[in-house]
């Protein structure tokens, strides 16, 4: 694809300094799933030094293990004892080299994306370029889409969609769980005939439960987001050949080989990008690319992270490949003040502007992480 292989090959050059936080962040409403709820977000961050310029990544674990098992704890463990010594141990490689040493150690897929996107957003600044830039994206924005979480009654999820149509979001997607499909997918489609809707199970339907699932076809939705468990790749597949509507994977896809098993088998006609558990923006493009060769569609999740993690998932959507809206919504939809300085802002259309500052061109706030740190930990050769 069109990055900038120059970038990923040039020297770094030692990196002096390397700081850990973990941060407590409340959210504005508690944000519901099937699998639970959200009231805090507790997010781990890195910040890499190397000759004066600064780099930030923050890592999409969750404290729990109900979404995915790499927990907080787990990233911080991998992050402190593997992958950042060996960052420390080799000094004069480029970021290609360091990804091809990470690649040695087994596991921890989300604090090494964290690990690249710090590497790449401090190189990037030191070049002077955009991360867009550097990845060969040509849109100048993006579109945006919301991602809202059961309520405890219809009425207020339907007062929720009326806020984010009026925002202009393209797209609107719910979470459902059994007993919180049917009836709330109905109630918004007569309230709403012709919004561009999707639905998010996060796994918590079962073979028994197809009738559910095909019912759901009278709503005209845009996709069924992993409507079974993560390795049901052959229940999937079975389900797309008795169901109209799109069948997306999320939480299935966890490398390249879990998208080769969908193709294969036939799982999907839709893939969630989520950079932040795919072991990070590279990682991220070769998977566009096989879904592109075999015309699966891609969209970018998200995992209510801050502006730092937002961001990056603001620049990897100015590729061509991404023609769907994803979960990229404003900030303030989360957080009452980001924990950056540019946060996340929907123009009068829906859309969302790209940073166009070097790396990811965006500032973390110090005010912001001395607010709301709970663990800091800094690492030096
Ligand atoms: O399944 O896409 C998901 C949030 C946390 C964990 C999993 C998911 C989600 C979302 C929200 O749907 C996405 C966002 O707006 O960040
Ligand atoms: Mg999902």
């Amino acid at each position: 694809m069109g990055f900038n292989q120059s970038i990923l090959k040039s020297i770094i050059g030692k990196i002096d300094h390397v700081e850990l936080f973990v941060l407590k962040i409340p959210l504005v409403n508690p944000f519901k799933t099937s699998y639970g709820i959200e009231t805090f977000k507790e997010v781990l961050l890195i910040k890499l030094t190397s000759d004066g310029f600064s780099g930030w990544g923050e890592c999409v674990s969750f404290k729990h293990n109900f979404y995915h098992e790499e927990t907080i704890k787990i990233s911080q463990f991998g992050t402190e004892n593997f992958i950042i010594p060996l960052l420390l141990k080799n000094s004069d490689l480029s970021i290609k080299e360091i990804l091809n040493l990470l690649i040695k150690i087994k596991g921890y897929d989300m604090a090494k994306a964290m690990v690249e996107n710090a590497l790449l957003d401090m190189h990037c600044r030191k070049k002077g370029i955009p991360l867009f830039a550097f990845l060969g994206g040509k849109k100048r924005k993006i579109m945006s889409g919301i991602s809202l979480g059961i309520t405890t009654d219809i009425e207020k999820l339907l007062e929720n969609i009326s806020d984010a149509v009026r925002k202009k979001y393209h797209r609107i997607k719910i979470k459902i769980k059994k007993g919180w499909d049917i009836n709330v997918v109905s109630s918004i489609r007569e309230r709403f005939p012709s919004i561009r809707l999707t639905v998010d199970a996060n796994g918590d339907y079962s073979e028994n439960d197809i009738d559910i699932l095909k019912e759901l076809d009278k709503f005209n939705l845009d996709m069924i987001e992993q409507p079974y468990g993560r390795d049901m790749f052959k229940e999937h597949s079975k389900l797309r050949k008795i169901v109209k509507t799109p069948i997306c994977l999320d939480e299935s896809i966890t490398d390249m080989e879990s998208v080769k098993l969908a193709v294969s088998l036939k799982s999907c006609k839709i893939v969630c990008i989520k950079q932040g558990r795919l072991g990070g923006i590279l990682n991220a493009i070769s998977v566009i690319e096989y879904c592109r060769k075999n015309k699966i569609d891609v969209w970018s999740g998200g995992m209510l992270e801050t502006g730092i993690g937002r961001a990056v998932n603001i620049h990897l959507q100015t590729l061509k490949e991404f023609e769907l809206p994803g979960d990229t919504s404003e900030s303030s939809r989360f957080f009452d003040e980001d924990i950056v300085s540019e946060p996340v802002t929907l123009d009068s259309k829906g859309f969302i502007d790209i940073p166009d500052g070097s790396g990811t061109g965006i500032e973390v706030r110090a005010e912001m992480i001395e607010k709301f740190k709970i663990f800091n930990r800094t690492m030096t050769k």
